[in-house]
């Protein structure tokens, strides 16, 4: 039988949290022939609450869960940690500056950053879904020098997927049919969901749908402000679709891209398309045998250079407000 994955949850008590756990225990997250041992994180006002949800993870008798380990001390939550879900964060609250909210992740992020750099397994693999996602893991990422800056990673799976949600709406077909979507900077309002590389049954998607009005006007803002769309209807913020984007981002980069096909991944930056070194963004992104690569040689026009650099200067924006915080 093989050795079990350990995966660490942060933030397990949450509502992501709640919509993951049983998800990542019956084998969606690295495969149904994976065994699992969960590490849940939680600050100690939510133990108990992270230990009801183990309950409830126990009378799921599901085959692949080896055992759920639950702390409130990063150090250990992270010790021999394969894969990393780092969902628990520092929210905005009213009358929040942004420099309050970086300081405030900062103090989540850093110690993270630093158990994960003493303690986690030698292949360890970090998701970073917790807000200002990008930011967040570039922080995380500052404080474990001894792991490959590669392996610090944050979701902008679900922009990806909104994105070809409301494509295969407006073009009458199946999200399957679907190629090539592109997120590309920020997990915020300013991300920029690319359709001109994108292709509907192995045709230009942008050429397909010929309608720049709907693609300025009604496609790009849906996508970007989707989650305070969610937060009006539901009177609570996207849980379960952000849990599965998380489990869909894992599993793309632990079981491989198909061919002709790309995912959204928010990754360190090596210069491509002119994202200054350094910076988390999000890109096109293949992957295969656990490792990413950004795609390359993709034609840019003015209009999407003029919305990645948009999205880009925010991201450089929070990186030089993390840095004058020393938090990086
Ligand atoms: P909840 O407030 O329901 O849960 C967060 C949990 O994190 C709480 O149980 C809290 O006790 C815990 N926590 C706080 N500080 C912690 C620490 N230092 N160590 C361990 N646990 C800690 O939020 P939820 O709705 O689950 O969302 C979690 C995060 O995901 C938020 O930051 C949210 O903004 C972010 N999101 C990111 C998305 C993305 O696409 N990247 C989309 C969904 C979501 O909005």
């Amino acid at each position: 039988t093989r050795t079990p994955v350990n995966v660490t949850v942060t933030g397990a008590a949450g509502q992501i949290g709640y919509a993951l756990l049983f998800r990542i225990a019956s084998g969606h997250l690295l495969g149904a022939d994976v065994p699992v041992r969960l590490r849940l994180l939680e600050i100690p006002q939510a133990v108990k609450a992270a230990e009801g949800t183990a309950m409830e993870l126990d009378d799921c008798a599901f085959p692949l869960l080896s055992g759920i380990d639950i702390f409130d001390d990063a150090t250990k939550a992270f010790e021999g940690t394969n894969v990393a879900l780092l969902v628990g964060a520092r929210p905005r609250t009213k009358g929040m500056e942004r420099g309050d909210l970086l300081e405030a992740n900062g103090g989540i992020f850093k110690p993270q950053g630093e158990a994960i750099n003493a303690g986690a397994a030698d292949d360890v693999k970090v998701l970073v879904v917790g807000n200002p996602a990008n930011t967040n893991a570039l922080i995380a990422q500052s404080h474990a020098p001894d792991v490959p800056a590669e392996r610090f990673t944050a979701m902008t799976r679900l922009d990806h997927n909104r994105a070809l949600a409301q494509l295969s709406k407006k073009a009458g077909v199946s999200v399957a049919d679907i190629r090539k979507m592109t997120i590309w900077g920020n997990h915020s309002a300013t991300q920029y969901p690319d359709v001109f590389h994108a292709e509907i049954g192995g045709k230009n998607a942008a050429e397909t749908v010929n309608d720049q009005a709907w693609l300025e006007n009604d496609f790009i803002p849906t996508v970007a402000k989707r989650g305070a769309a969610i937060i009006e209807a539901r009177g609570a913020s996207s849980a379960a679709s952000a849990a599965s984007a998380a489990i869909d981002h894992v599993h793309t980069w632990v079981n491989g891209t198909a061919d002709g096909d790309w995912t959204s991944m928010a990754v360190v930056s090596d210069g491509s398309y002119g994202v200054p070194e350094g910076l988390i963004s999000s890109f096109p992104v293949t992957t295969k045998d656990g490792k990413w690569e950004i795609v390359q040689g993709l034609e840019i026009d003015d209009f999407s250079r003029a919305r990645i650099d948009a999205s880009v200067n925010e991201l450089a924006e929070e990186r030089d407000a993390v840095r004058k915080l020393g938090l990086i």
